[in-house]
């Protein structure tokens, strides 16, 4: 089943938006097999973000994903990275839909409320920099037994 990497970055955290937005996944029936609030270390930033590296925003970027708690979640379901960066909206917040999670919530480019993996590939990658494999659980949902 496919996985992707999703964070919800410093400023929702401080806004108080992380039970919203893990919420919107739940909702929509996503599973949720890894979830934690860190820290994000700047080297560890770096190798995230390294695809941005030498351009303009790239140090205000690591400086921003390092700057308070972030919470790091992986997670599972049918076609999860590409609904999941639907659900998110527009990296620009200003011309994200609005009902997505930055069109809701942001209006700053630089502080748009929750990353997402952009490809299975990139979600196999950010995944094993944040997470260990015994952190990710398996487990089945009741789903046809007790929720109706
Ligand atoms: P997304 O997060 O939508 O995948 P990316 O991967 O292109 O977007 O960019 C990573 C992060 O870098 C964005 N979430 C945003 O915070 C920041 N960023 C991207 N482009 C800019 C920009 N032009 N100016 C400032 N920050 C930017």
């Amino acid at each position: 089943m496919e996985r992707t990497y999703l964070m919800v970055k410093p400023d929702g955290v401080q806004r108080g938006l992380v039970g919203q937005i893990i919420s919107r996944f739940e909702q929509r029936g996503y599973k949720i097999v890894g979830l934690k609030m860190m820290q994000i270390a700047r080297e560890t930033a770096e190798k995230h973000y390294g695809e941005h590296a030498g351009k303009p925003f790239f140090t205000g970027l690591v400086d921003f994903i390092t700057s308070g708690p972030v919470v790091a979640m992986v997670v599972e379901g049918k076609d999860v990275v590409v609904t999941a960066r639907e659900m998110m909206g527009a990296t620009n917040p200003l011309k994200a839909i609005p009902g997505t999670i930055r069109g809701t919530y942001g209006v700053d480019v630089g502080r748009n409320v929750i990353h997402g993996s952009d490809s299975v590939e990139s979600a196999n990658r950010e995944i094993a920099i944040f997470f260990k494999p015994e952190e990710l659980v398996e487990y089945g949902r009741a789903i046809d037994t007790w929720i109706y």
